[in-house]
């Protein structure tokens, strides 16, 4: 499907809408997903309209853990049109930057703890025509990004330390969500994303969501559930989240 089928269907349906219209971006977390499965999987996401597949990238250092390599995210663009939301858990983020070769229209997001020199990598993101992403990790305080604000296109709020899936919603995150969409509203930087990432079941998701989340990263909680199958899946996650 391509994005545009994709957007109309969502206006068509208006289910990814919340009651302020603000539209509802879904993120599925390609690190959950079966690697014998990749095809299925995305061809699912496709049909369910995925605005977005997540893309972790963990380097061992900045988390205690590896993920999804260089040339596994370049094939992931040969085999599906879903925009990709490069999520960098790694040290010096600016060497790494290139060699994923952000693409016009895809997300990068660079954690505000990995790097002494967030603005010259945000630059970077966006010299390539993307869209710069800054993440803050539970424990970084929202005013860290008070002199990025015109650096940024969103706010990836980690509502679990980064590392691994399927772990425990830090619950003092919701009330972050909520005052950094204050923070960003009376700044004028309204237009600035909130991606939330982190144990995103429905039930989180309807809290996350009120407090002004406008993308949800989709993992364990919410689609990558034991034996069951992913077509459909996210259909039934906007139909399990709408507001209408
Ligand atoms: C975690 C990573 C995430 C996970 C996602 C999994 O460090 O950044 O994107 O893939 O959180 O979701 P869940 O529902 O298993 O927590
Ligand atoms: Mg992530």
């Amino acid at each position: 499907m391509d994005m545009l089928s994709r957007q109309l269907m969502k206006e068509d349906d208006g289910m990814t809408k919340d009651k302020g219209h603000r539209t509802i971006q879904l993120a599925p977390s390609m690190m959950c997903a079966d690697i014998s499965l990749i095809p299925e999987t995305l061809a699912a996401f496709d049909e369910g309209g995925a605005e977005w597949l997540h893309i972790d990238v963990m380097d061992g250092a900045f988390v205690p853990n590896m993920q999804i390599g260089v040339d596994y995210a370049h094939q992931l663009r040969t085999l599906s049109g879903i925009p990709l939301d490069i999520h960098l858990m790694v040290y010096e983020p600016g060497d790494k930057v290139a060699w994923f070769d952000p693409q016009p229209g895809e997300y990068v997001s660079v954690h505000y703890e990995s790097t002494p020199h967030p603005q010259r990598v945000l630059a970077d993101i966006r010299e390539r025509g993307a869209r710069a992403m800054i993440a803050l990790n539970p424990a970084t305080p929202i005013a860290s990004i008070e002199y990025l604000l015109d650096d940024i296109d969103a706010v990836l709020i980690m509502t679990v330390n980064p590392g691994y899936a399927g772990q425990k919603l830090i619950p003092s995150t919701i009330g972050k969500i909520a005052a950094l969409r204050s923070y960003l509203n009376e700044r004028g930087h309204d237009n600035i994303e909130i991606e939330v990432d982190g144990n995103v079941s429905v039930p989180n998701a309807h809290k996350m969501i009120a407090a002004g989340a406008d993308i949800l990263v989709l993992g364990t909680s919410a689609i990558f559930k034991k034996d069951a199958a992913l077509e459909g899946a996210l259909q039934d996650f906007r139909k399990a989240i709408s507001l209408k």
